[in-house]
């Protein structure tokens, strides 16, 4: 430890998993996460990531476990490119302890790398010493996973692509708070661990593997538009026309990928199909999948009941978990037995 150290202290964060109501699927920067296009993303109350960091004068290199595992070595350069950055902002060259613990299935269509970088960047900033404003700490997040810089901000977000070669001005903001518009978040979860992670996915579609690609980052762009209006309307029909759009589109793109990237299982299309029968029916709801075979849904307060029911009862869904919106990242009690 130089004797310039800053003052280094034990600091936990609990940050959101997040679902993208327009999709993040195409790099122009994969080192650093910079997307080809904006997203625009909600926060999940209470599904997430809880990350305890305890800088460590002793230790010969970062260390982290998630979940009582070890992270293994690809994980780690992740967590280390994000480490590394906030050591330079705080003038420290000490190394870092780490646990963090999952609320949130992970490898299941549902981005446990989302919560986990954005409650990394703001628990770590917190240990080193640093006061940093949002656009920062999500940058830092983005940099770990693309999807993460949209957890820092919380409730309705969207992550601008940027322009710039340094990512500078890519990170995501709070388009609106929690509660502007109070939609309860369903999780039909399909299917075990998926076989191919989304950075491995995007960068094969990234490679010219899918015909649809250009065409795919034109649309993302025209949605953001679309999904930023059907908020401002509060249109469950425009909202529903744009999402569930966004995600099918998406998914032709990786389905049409060579090698194809194939996700969904049969319970995922009998998912889509109820959903569309209920919104018939006139259940105020929608759909999105990420990538993995899990559909999640957006309903209205007084209809949730009912669609959760629904799905629940659908062969091949394991569990309907049931949410809400909630707020970004933040500081939270670090216990000493964490670590
Ligand atoms: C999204 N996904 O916008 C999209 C939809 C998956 C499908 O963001 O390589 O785990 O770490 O930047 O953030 C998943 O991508 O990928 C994702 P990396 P990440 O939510």
């Amino acid at each position: 430890m130089s004797p310039s150290e800053p003052s280094l202290r034990r600091a936990a964060a609990f940050a959101p998993s997040n679902i993208a109501l327009t999709k993040y699927w195409g790099k122009r920067d994969a080192r650093i996460n910079l997307p080809l296009a904006s997203s625009i993303s909600v926060a999940l109350a209470d599904l997430g990531s809880y990350t305890v960091v305890q800088p460590q004068p002793d230790l010969p290199e970062d260390v982290m476990v998630v979940d009582d595992q070890e992270l293994d070595p690809a994980g780690m350069v992740k967590v280390r490119r994000v480490l590394d950055q906030i050591r330079e902002l705080s003038g420290s060259s000490v190394y870092a302890g780490l646990r963090s613990v999952n609320t949130v299935p992970a490898a299941r269509g549902l981005a446990s790398s989302a919560s986990a970088f954005a409650a990394l960047a703001m628990a770590a900033a917190q240990a080193y010493g640093l006061a940093l404003d949002g656009p920062l700490l999500s940058r830092l997040a983005r940099s770990g996973s693309g999807s993460a810089s949209r957890s820092v901000p919380g409730g309705f977000a969207i992550w601008h692509a940027g322009h710039r070669a340094d990512g500078a001005d890519s990170f995501a903001e709070q388009l609106y708070a929690p509660d502007y518009w109070p939609l309860k978040v369903l999780v039909a979860r399909i299917g075990g661990r998926k076989k191919i992670s989304s950075t491995e996915g995007m960068r094969l579609q990234g490679g010219g593997g899918s015909p649809y690609q250009a065409a795919w980052i034109e649309q993302c762009q025209r949605d953001v538009e679309s999904c930023k209006e059907a908020l401002s309307l509060k249109s469950m029909r425009r909202l529903a026309e744009v999402v569930e759009g966004n995600a099918l589109a998406m998914h032709a793109s990786m389905i049409a990928n060579r090698p194809p990237l194939i996700y969904w299982q049969p319970a995922t299309l009998a998912v889509i199909e109820a959903v569309q029968q209920l919104r018939a029916d006139g259940c105020e709801c929608c759909f999105t999948i990420d990538a993995g075979a899990s559909v999640v849904v957006l309903v209205e307060p007084q209809d949730a009941r009912i669609v959760a029911e629904t799905l629940a009862q659908i062969e091949g869904v394991e569990e309907v978990l049931q949410t809400h919106i909630g707020p970004g990242a933040r500081i939270v009690e670090s216990r000493e037995e964490d670590l």
